[in-house]
Parts: structure tokens; sequence; C-alpha cells
């Protein structure tokens, strides 16, 4: 697999993924985004990985965005192509079977916010900011920002912060709930690495069956809802993990979980 902009690199059963682009604050223009396609096609069928992480390259962003000098020129039906061309990378990424973390630095805006909250848990640093800038260019949000971030930090603040085109700081972000954590700039990795080691740590199948319960059910009435959550609870008990899981608990034993 020839990657240009995207590093994937494994550490045991977790997969770090680097947008690489230093130099343009790891803009996203379409070779990245067919580069983070490619990686996804990895991940999705590498068995040993329990979680993945996503990182920016250097401290500075952790993405500033789809890369404008791309857009500035495009027509109405390549602007069309660009957007689905990032929303469809974005929802693999929101339905990977694995979870997957945003490691967030610094720059978190348009498409850079927008990838992160494609990801299932958001880790920022003190220095990180996030923002959707779009409607200051002369376009919305079309990575998904005018659907995720209504749906993570509700309707009042999402418009307040698309309309108002204002970046927010790391500790706005935790207090409206678009990020999970906020740590040092310097333990990001580490706080990242060790919450990816905990999800790794349980039942792999047991951790995809939740993501999708969450994701179907979180779109669809409440007894559609627990009707997926029977579904998915149900298929656990045909994996060998559930089996270990429970006689581990009854023997008073650590888990050896096998992804099986
Ligand atoms: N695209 C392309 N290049 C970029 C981008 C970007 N989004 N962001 C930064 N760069 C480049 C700069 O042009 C600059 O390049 P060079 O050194 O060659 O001049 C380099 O990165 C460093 O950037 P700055 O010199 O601007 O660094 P500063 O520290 O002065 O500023 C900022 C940092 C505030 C992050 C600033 O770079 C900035 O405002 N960037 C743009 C942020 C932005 O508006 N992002 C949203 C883009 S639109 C978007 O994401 C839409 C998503 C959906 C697309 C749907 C398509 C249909």
């Amino acid at each position: 697999m020839k990657l240009k902009n995207v590093l994937l690199e494994k550490e045991g059963n977790i997969a770090v993924v680097t947008i690489n682009r230093p130099k343009a604050l790891n803009a996203l223009n379409s070779e990245t985004l067919k580069d983070i396609d490619a990686v996804l096609d990895v991940l999705e069928n590498d068995n040993d990985i329990y979680a993945v992480i996503i990182r920016g390259a250097g401290e500075k962003a952790f993405v500033a965005g789809a890369d404008i000098s791309e857009m500035k020129d495009l027509n109405e039906k390549q602007g069309q192509e660009f957007g689905i061309l990032g929303n469809k990378v974005f929802r693999r990424i929101e339905t990977l079977n694995k979870p997957v973390i945003a490691a967030v630095s610094g720059f978190a805006l348009g498409g850079g916010c927008e990838l992160a909250m494609a990801c299932d848990i958001r880790i920022a640093s003190e220095k990180a900011k996030f923002g959707q800038p779009e409607a200051g260019l002369g376009i919305t949000p079309g990575f998904g920002g005018t659907q995720r971030l209504a749906r993570i930090v509700g309707l009042g603040k999402a418009k307040e912060m698309i309309y108002t085109c204002d970046l927010i700081r790391a500790d706005e972000a935790l207090r409206v709930g678009l990020v999970n954590k906020v740590v040092p700039l310097e333990n990001l990795m580490e706080e990242a690495k060790a919450m990816a080691a905990k999800i790794a740590s349980n039942a792999p199948i047991a951790v995809r069956m939740c993501k999708d319960a969450i994701n179907r059910g979180i779109q669809v009435d409440i007894d559609k809802a627990v009707a997926i959550e029977s579904e998915d609870f149900g298929k656990c008990f045909a994996t060998e993990d559930q089996k270990e899981g429970m006689t581990a608990f009854m023997e008073k034993r650590a888990k050896n979980f096998q992804n099986k």
C-alpha cells in the first residue's frame, strides 16, 4: 500500500494513524482523503487491531480543514463530489468495526473538526482549538459538520459555532461535550494510548457490538433501538469471548480474550 500523506503504525493491538502534511497543517486534500480510505481498508480487515487512534503530524494542528487551495476553483459538481468523498471516508470511520479515538493536539478546524467528530472519542490537548469556519469562506461545512456537531453539542451551540465561525478552546469544547477529556499537550498520546489499551483489554467483538448498537440505535426510535441492542447482545453469546469473560469471572482469574 503506497500512502503519500498518511502514516499507519501498529503498537500491539492498537493502530496509530497520522495525517501527515504538517506544512499545510495537515489539511485534507483529495489525495489525503484517499489515503485515509486505503488505511481504513487495512484496519477493517486486521483482526489483531482492537482500537485506533487518529492524530495530526506535529503539535500545531490536528487537521486545519479541507484543503482550501484545492477547493478554491471547484465548480458546483466538483464541490459536491469533494463533499461526497469526504463524507464517504468519514462515515467509514464512524462505522469502522473498531473504536477510533481522535488525539487532537492543536487546530481542529472545518474538515478537521469534522474528522474528529467522526471518531468515537475525542481527547484534546490544552492547546487544541475547534471550529467550523466554512461560512467565512463562502461554503457550508461539507464533511458532516452540519449534522454531527448538532448531534454532539446540541442545536443551539452547533448553530452558534457554524454561523459565527468562532473557534472554541479545549476547555469550552470539554464544557459543551465536544471532547471527552483535556490533557497537557505532552501527555496527549500517552493518554490516548492508555485509553485505547483499556478499550483493547475488553472483548473486541463485544466492543464492536456496543459501537454498532449505539451508532444504529441513536438514529431510530427507542423501540427499534432496543431491538438493535437485543440483536447485538444475542450475537455476543455466539462468541468464545463471552464464554471466556464469564468463565474467568466465575473462576476468579484474569480474562484471556481471543477476538473470537
Ligand atoms: N487548506 C490549505 N492550506 C492550509 C489550510 C487549509 N485548510 N490551513 C492552513 N494551511 C496552510 C497555510 O496556507 C500555510 O501554508 P504556506 O506556509 O504555504 O503559506 C500553512 O498551512 C500554515 O498556515 P498559516 O501560515 O495560516 O498558519 P497560522 O499559524 O498563521 O494560522 C490557522 C493557523 C489559524 C489554522 C490558519 O492556517 C487557518 O485559518 N487555516 C484555515 C482554517 C480553515 O478555514 N479551515 C476550514 C477549511 S474549509 C473546510 O474544512 C471545509 C470542509 C468541508 C469541505 C466540503 C467541500 C465541498
